[in-house]
């Protein structure tokens, strides 16, 4: 993998605009921008064929701080902006960032359809396992027995496991990582964007702050640690028995298929609508 010299980060930050930035000290969501920054600094794309697109929430911030085109959009909805921008400049790298509640509560609806549709865009959803933004609510990847502000004593809800979500509803390349695996996630982004139809990359982030407290998880360190500690590549998962994967999370590609593309099905479309001057005669 190539070594992107720091100069390239900084040039693909807003670091004289917008920073000191909003996360509290501790978050991981930084890290997932160091990571996809240098994503797109590896494929060698110009700062204005990139779009970031997001909803509203901690990691939703992410688009303020990176220098492409960008848009802070409205919470759950990064998805249909998204594919807006796509349908009309399909040239254009379409990146979502996006949370666990964004893109699985509110914006559930149109995270399983953009899956079903397969339309190009590279989704990034920084899983806390919380609404981290709005003081600690529980969201669709809370585990169930687990703390927040809205369930004091213990989530009875079961939870999405956001990569299965994703495969069930048809889409063509699903990933997971976490942001403790820096090096990993710059790949798994940049294959993602080089992936013609959708890509889900659910990167499993940390907020130490509210659910790491609520949940007596320790340190940042300590929640960046049992990432390191508790997930495996499906490569070492298929060597082990099931009972030594009981609370193991994997990590790796869980498809990579090539079917026709929204935004391509849609221009053949209006092709195949177009009256020629010739048959119009
Ligand atoms: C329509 C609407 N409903 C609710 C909110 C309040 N709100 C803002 S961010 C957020 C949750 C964000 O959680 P998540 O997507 O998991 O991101 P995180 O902050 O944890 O990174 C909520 C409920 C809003 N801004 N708009």
């Amino acid at each position: 993998m190539a070594n992107i010299p720091q100069k390239i980060i900084h040039q693909h930050l807003r670091h004289n605009k917008k920073f000191p930035h909003v996360w509290c000290a501790g978050c991981s969501h930084g890290i997932v921008l160091g990571s996809t920054i240098r994503a797109v600094a590896e494929l060698n794309l110009a700062k204005d064929d990139v779009t970031m697109i997001s909803g509203i929430g901690c990691s939703s911030r992410m688009p303020v701080y990176a220098d492409f085109n960008t848009c802070h959009s409205i919470h759950g909805r990064a998805i249909a902006f998204a594919t807006g921008v796509k349908l009309f400049k399909p040239e254009q790298n379409v990146l979502v960032v996006t949370g666990d509640g964004d893109a699985t509560a509110i914006g559930g609806n149109h995270f399983i359809h953009a899956c079903r549709r397969n339309i190009n865009l590279t989704i990034l959803i920084l899983n806390n396992n919380i609404y981290g933004m709005t003081g600690g609510q529980y969201s669709p990847t809370t585990p169930t027995g687990a703390k927040a502000t809205t369930t004091p004593y213990g989530n009875i809800d079961p939870v999405f496991d956001i990569c299965n979500l994703a495969l069930g509803a048809g889409a063509t390349f699903v990933a997971r990582t976490t942001a403790f695996h820096t090096m990993e996630t710059q790949k798994v982004i940049k294959q993602g964007i080089e992936h013609t139809g959708i890509s889900v990359i659910e990167i499993v982030s940390s907020c130490p702050v509210i659910y790491g407290k609520l949940n007596k998880k320790g340190t940042p360190a300590d929640m960046l640690r049992w990432m390191k500690d508790n997930t495996i590549t499906i490569a070492e998962s298929q060597k082990l028995p099931p009972e030594k994967l009981d609370g193991k999370l994997i990590r790796g590609i869980f498809k990579q298929e090539i079917r026709p593309e929204y935004t391509d099905s849609y221009q053949k479309l209006i092709e195949s609508t177009q009256v020629t001057k010739e048959a119009k005669k």
